[in-house]
């Protein structure tokens, strides 16, 4: 399509913005997303990638890892294709002297794409164990430096830390990992991996916040551009407040099951009692989404300065329909002022 590049309204530009991300949404169809997940047994890499989607996509098991090897397990959600990795064994203690060089190449030839990549340890461990190092260190090996581009670190267990220790622990744990990460990557690499703690027994860690909006943040802040799409139109219907049917009129007025809330910068926002989404995402959680998606080239910066965006990708979402429409409805909730 070749466009106008003088347009000078900015409902014009929202269109196109609308066209072209449409566009991108289909083509996002096709593609794979996959998850690598490296941690030791038993830590709950499993759980926590099924408490994401909000589907049972990798088994959850209490299995001794004894082998080291590379599993791979395949599901569908909302018609994107998942691959979740699995490394059993690689932070194990298995006595595998002498096998690193077989496992870099099985993992090698077996993996050909990480749009996101997870070290998943126990918040209430105090150390980094020798098998975790040399986990960090194979998996460094295996796809270079790069890989921790994609990387979060998350701590299951949160929960069993105590309340006056959490925070703490969360800095302390983070720092002693990242000390090993960047044995193998650039202090810069290293610096912005964020962590983040979980409990997949509570919605909520011990500083009484609720984690999986964090986890999904950072999960979606550290995709790979190619995996950001497939994710979002994944788990769009999952994050996005869904209004009922009868609720679809525009009628500001208080209804009983609306109220009202000033949100960030003062504006009054209309909140659908019991439509809460399953992951909620708070302001700071969703302007950064928002600069992910643009700082990817996904949304165009010029559409942010205009308005148009709300109302135009809003019902154009709802006439789409299906999980492209769930995506176009999903940046017009987060575009919206
Ligand atoms: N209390 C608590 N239990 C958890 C947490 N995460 C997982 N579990 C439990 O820990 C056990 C192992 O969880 P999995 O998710 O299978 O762990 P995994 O790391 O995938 O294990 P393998 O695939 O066998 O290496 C299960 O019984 C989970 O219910 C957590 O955050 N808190
Ligand atoms: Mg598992």
């Amino acid at each position: 399509m070749i466009e106008n590049s003088f347009i000078s309204s900015n409902i014009d530009k929202a269109k196109n913005a609308l066209s072209s991300v449409i566009e991108k949404i289909k083509s996002a169809k096709d593609q794979k997303l996959v998850f690598l997940l490296v941690g030791r047994t038993g830590v709950g890499k499993s759980s926590t990638v099924n408490s994401l989607i909000g589907k049972a996509i990798a088994t959850i098991g209490q299995y001794e890892a004894t082998t080291m090897g590379v599993e791979s397990y395949e599901s569908e959600v909302n018609g994107i294709d998942f691959t979740v990795i699995d490394t059993p064994g690689l932070c194990d203690e298995i006595e595998e002297e002498g096998n690193d060089e077989k496992y870099l190449k099985q993992i090698c030839s077996k993996v050909k794409q990480i749009d996101s990549m997870w070290f998943v340890s126990r918040l209430d461990e105090t150390r980094v164990t020798a098998d975790e190092k040399r986990g960090i260190k194979l998996i460094s090996e295996a796809f270079g430096f790069n890989v921790w581009q994609h990387a979060i670190i998350v701590f299951t267990y949160a929960n069993s830390v105590e309340q006056g220790r959490f925070q703490e622990a969360l800095n302390k744990r983070t720092e002693l990992i990242k000390k090993e990460i960047v044995k193998y990557t650039s202090i810069e690499v290293v610096n912005i991996i964020p962590s983040v703690a979980v409990d997949n027994k509570n919605s909520t860690t011990p500083d009484g916040k609720e984690w999986i909006g964090e986890l999904y943040t950072k999960v979606f802040i550290r995709m790979s551009e190619r995996g950001l799409l497939p994710f979002l139109t994944a788990t769009a219907d999952s994050i996005r407040p869904q209004r009922k049917a009868s609720q679809q009129s525009s009628s500001k007025t208080e209804a009983p099951n609306r109220y009202f809330s000033v949100g960030s910068r003062g504006r009054t926002e209309v909140v659908e009692k019991g439509q809460e989404p399953r992951i909620k995402v708070d302001d700071f959680q969703k302007q950064l989404i928002k600069k992910k998606l643009i700082d990817a080239g996904i949304i165009p910066t010029l559409v942010l300065s205009g308005a148009g965006i709300g109302s135009l990708f809003g019902p154009a979402g709802t006439a789409i329909g299906g999980a492209a429409g769930a995506v176009v409805g999903l940046v017009a909730w987060l575009f919206a002022w």
